[in-house]
């Protein structure tokens, strides 16, 4: 049998499945007759609907719940349709969130209906309606509900592609260093101090040269994770190059860098890493660390340059041990006993 040529066209395309049952929908409508038609048909068509009778109500159900479907009556007791519409916007902006909002209407002049649309309807229906033109509106609706919801996700995948390290699962280089100076600006405003530490594996040029690169890979990745599993959920961690990591320490003078450097260093002093030949790697970390509290004016740059020559002494002084720069550049030694 011919195989179809392969082209741009004919690639396999992730399909947008776009569920059209179970969704929330929140429906404000004090009008018994209507009220009742609504909620009815969504029940029939696989929706959940909360229904309730005033625009006041509906906000205080849609500020405790996340609702992604809203059908607004636009003459309501205490709020009108257009009134809710407009803090409703404002609610999806502070939450970063769309709500997708019909206005239900017995108006139909051009200027209410634009209105309507200025104060954030997406779409309308004017009163008296057939339950099937209700039905397509929404399916519009969750269609474009459900697309910006997929874009969101897409946009949080690249964000994390971006910002990670791929072969270890921890911040890039510039992402911690952006870190850095997010926390530095955070401790100025609370007044409070940064710690980071540089670690460097000790003779790791040996295990790639005597194991091979990847037998190198699987231990750079199982330091990474044994420093991840042993710091807090708010301090970050990433790779500042080759076997260099860096962990950022919000919140945290000299005697905290000094006792967090310490822990993990030992907890890392503890790892027996298997190869697939059986052999068992022991491999320990230097360190340079130090904190914002010794600094006049600290910068990542700074920080980092104090850890660097911090680490640097560690080397010299025979490796597996922190060195606590305790001021920039004034290094009081610190060793793993
Ligand atoms: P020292 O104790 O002085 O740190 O000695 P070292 O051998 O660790 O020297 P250095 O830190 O300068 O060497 C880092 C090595 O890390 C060199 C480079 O080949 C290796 N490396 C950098 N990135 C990777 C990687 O992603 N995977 C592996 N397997 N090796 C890497
Ligand atoms: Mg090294």
């Amino acid at each position: 049998m011919k195989k179809a040529k392969i082209t741009r066209e004919n690639l396999p395309r992730k399909k947008f499945n776009v569920q059209l049952k179970n969704w929330l929908i929140l429906v404000a409508e004090d009008e018994p007759v209507t009220q009742r038609l609504i909620a009815k048909n969504l029940k029939d068509w696989g929706y959940e609907a909360l229904v309730v009778a005033d625009g006041k109500k509906a906000l205080e159900i849609f500020r405790r719940r996340r609702i992604p479907l809203v059908i607004l009556d636009w003459m309501m007791p205490h709020l009108s349709g257009p009134d809710l519409a407009r803090k409703i916007r404002t609610i999806d902006q502070q939450r970063n969130t769309y709500t997708y909002i019909v206005l239900v209407t017995a108006r139909n002049k051009i200027q209410d209906l634009a209105e309507g649309f200025k104060a954030g309807a997406d779409d309308y229906i004017t009163k008296p309606f057939h339950p099937l033109e209700l039905k397509a509106r929404l399916q519009a609706g969750i269609r474009i509900i459900s697309l910006e919801r997929q874009l969101l996700a897409y946009q949080k995948k690249l964000e994390k592609l971006a910002t990670t390290d791929s072969l270890l699962n921890i911040k890039t280089r510039r992402q911690i260093l952006i870190d850095i100076s997010s926390e530095l600006a955070r401790g100025e405003r609370e007044n409070q101090t940064v710690g980071v530490i540089m670690f460097d594996i000790d003779h790791f040029k040996k295990i790639n040269d005597t194991y091979g690169h990847p037998a190198g890979d699987i231990v750079l990745k199982k330091i990474a994770r044994q420093l991840k599993k042993n710091i807090r959920k708010y301090d970050q961690i990433g790779r500042y190059g080759g076997d260099e990591l860096i962990i950022v320490l919000p919140k945290c003078g000299i005697a905290d860098v000094t006792h967090i450097s310490q822990r993990l260093l030992k907890s890392v002093a503890r790892l027996k890493i298997r190869l697939a030949d059986k052999t068992v790697l022991r491999p320990t970390l230097s360190g340079g660390a130090t904190s914002s509290e010794v600094f006049s004016h600290p910068t990542p740059q700074s920080l980092i340059k104090t850890c660097d020559q911090a680490l640097y002494q560690a080397k010299t002084k025979g490796r597996n041990q922190v060195i606590i720069a305790s001021r920039p550049y004034s290094l009081k030694g610190v060793t793993h006993g």
